[in-house]
């Protein structure tokens, strides 16, 4: 069974088998969450991410998709980088944000990862609006068959938190 856990804080302090980062296409950085898991991973994670877009993902990362590198620096074994959607007004876009949960609790599961901490995806640059990120976030987790053991969300803000705690403890009466 899959235990639900929420942290508000810094994803890059937390200790995991493996921390999932918001990344880009191009595996090569950025602001955010990348940003921050670039500065404390150190150079080794972009010097893998560097390897991946010489060998495997010449066009980059596929949006929804998502691969391991070492954590470097990162009090972790692996971060697992996947790409979440831009959020859209006039297409639904759900699915792929979906993909990108599933997917990392794949690559978790090939890599034998019990814990893994998951940003929550899409809901800062890309625009995702942060209840409906987290609805889709706990609810495509719940629905995951995987062997990871927890799933530890980790939210930066207040708001983020409130979202996610909503999804995962909803009210009752
Ligand atoms: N720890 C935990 N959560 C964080 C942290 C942190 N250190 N920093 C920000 N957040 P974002 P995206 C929250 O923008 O929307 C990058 O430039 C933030 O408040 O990191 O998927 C990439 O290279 C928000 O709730 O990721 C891409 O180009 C959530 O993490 C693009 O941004 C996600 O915000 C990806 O955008």
């Amino acid at each position: 069974m899959t235990t639900l856990t929420l942290v508000r804080g810094d994803i890059t302090r937390e200790s995991a088998d493996a921390i999932v980062n918001a990344a880009n296409s191009s595996l090569l950085g950025g602001g955010g969450v990348d940003g921050a898991i670039h500065r404390r991973g150190g150079p080794a994670v972009l010097e893998e991410c560097r390897r991946l877009r010489a060998s495997s993902y010449g066009k980059g990362l596929p949006t929804g998709r998502a691969v391991a590198t070492t954590a470097g620096d990162l009090d972790a074994r692996w971060v697992i980088h996947t790409v979440g959607p831009v959020w859209s007004d006039t297409e639904d876009r759900s699915d792929l944000l979906a993909s990108c949960y599933r997917e990392s609790l794949r690559v978790a599961d090939e890599l034998g990862a019990a814990t893994v901490a998951f940003p929550a995806i899409s809901t800062g640059v890309y625009g995702w609006p942060v209840e409906d990120g987290a609805r889709i976030a706990v609810r495509t987790v719940r629905e995951t068959d995987t062997s990871v053991r927890e799933v530890r969300f980790v939210l930066f803000d207040e708001r983020a938190y409130e979202a996610f705690a909503a999804q995962v403890r909803p009210r009752t009466r």
